[in-house]
């Protein structure tokens, strides 16, 4: 039996995997498709929980983006190879459309979501479990299991499943887990702050207990930093890292918005570029690449001690960039800052 995630992972790839033909029915378990710190943690611990319980059947964790894009999240690079996990054990979309290809079915289990996805939709036969911290959308009633609850981070309630289903019995396979579950809810609840659930609060008794060496304030900085490093990524990339796109329908006709958020100022985009120029022709290059009728960056950043937001609209479309600053602008009281 493995006792560390990278020792499973190791397994998943020269051994379980190998084993697939197109009869077999692999299990998989995957985040949302901004495959931020929560959703890669909850998607490794479930896997590697249910592993400990029934090794017959394990589950493949899939990190849901290209593989490209991991880089980007520093925060949860860094964390993972902490653990000595390095890009090349884990699974990305690569991967899942991959096996899709070698297997007959696919069953999964949904983590940080509990809709299957546009872009996963045809891979996936069946959801048979679902844990989640959205909205529910009251989908796949028969998975299990099934549990959909308002917390601070779905990592807490990956955690406190596990920890009663095997966990407790199990006590030399908790530190990895509770490390990478207490990042998530850290990163998610600002060190337990704002938006703290019962459930949070559950899991953190049992971290404190398993993690009892870890100072819980350094670690926070520690990952908070490491989130918020973009020191020499290209601006490019800096947009790909936060990003979602919304459709809306206006007079019949369909509206396609995509939203970079980003935590630092507009000024220190700037910076990142050569000439402002060259700043504008990134994020219209963005708008292009991405075929949006309308690309939005939002910066959200601390000054000093102070929370301040820009927004920036980017679109081809006669008058509609301007149209939307005027109209959220008394809204969001905004201030125009002329870049
Ligand atoms: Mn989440």
């Amino acid at each position: 039996m493995t006792t560390t995630i990278k020792s499973f992972l190791q397994f998943l790839r020269n051994d379980h995997l190998c084993k697939l033909t197109p009869s077999s029915v692999l299990r998989v378990v995957f985040g949302n498709e901004a495959a931020d710190f929560d959703s890669v943690a909850s998607t490794l611990t479930y896997a590697y929980c249910s592993y400990q319980k029934d090794p017959q059947n394990p589950l493949v964790p899939i990190i849901n983006i290209p593989r490209t894009e991991l880089p980007l999240r520093r925060d949860i690079v860094r964390s993972l190879s902490r653990l000595n996990i390095t890009e090349d054990l884990l699974f990305f979309n690569e991967e899942f459309k991959h096996y899709k290809t070698l297997c007959g079915t696919i069953n999964a289990v949904l983590v940080d979501h509990n809709e299957v996805e546009v872009n996963s939709k045809e891979l996936v036969n069946a959801v048979t479990g679902i844990i989640d911290h959205h909205k529910d959308q009251k989908l796949h009633l028969e998975a299990h299991p099934r549990i959909v609850q308002n917390t601070g981070s779905c990592s807490s309630l990956v955690f406190n499943y596990w920890y009663n289903a095997i966990l407790r019995s199990k006590p030399e396979v908790f530190r990895e887990v509770a490390l990478l579950s207490m990042g998530a809810a850290l990163l998610d609840t600002s060190n337990f702050k704002y938006k703290v659930e019962a459930p949070d609060l559950e899991a953190l008794k049992y971290y404190e207990s398993i993690l009892s060496d870890i100072d819980r304030e350094k670690y926070y900085s520690q990952l908070k930093s490491d989130k918020d490093d973009l020191e020499g990524m290209h601006v490019k990339d800096i947009f790909r890292k936060d990003y979602k796109e919304f459709t809306f329908v206006q007079d019949h006709q369909k509206i396609k918005v995509g939203i970079a958020s980003v935590g630092k100022s507009l000024e220190w985009l700037g910076k990142q570029c050569k000439t402002v120029d060259e700043f504008n022709l990134e994020c219209i290059e963005t708008q292009k690449g991405r075929v949006v009728d309308i690309f939005v960056l939002m910066t959200a950043w601390q000054d000093n001690n102070e929370f301040k937001r820009e927004i920036l609209v980017v679109s081809p479309i006669k008058d509609y960039s301007e149209n939307i600053i005027n109209r959220v602008s008394s809204e969001l009281k905004l201030k125009n800052t002329n870049q």
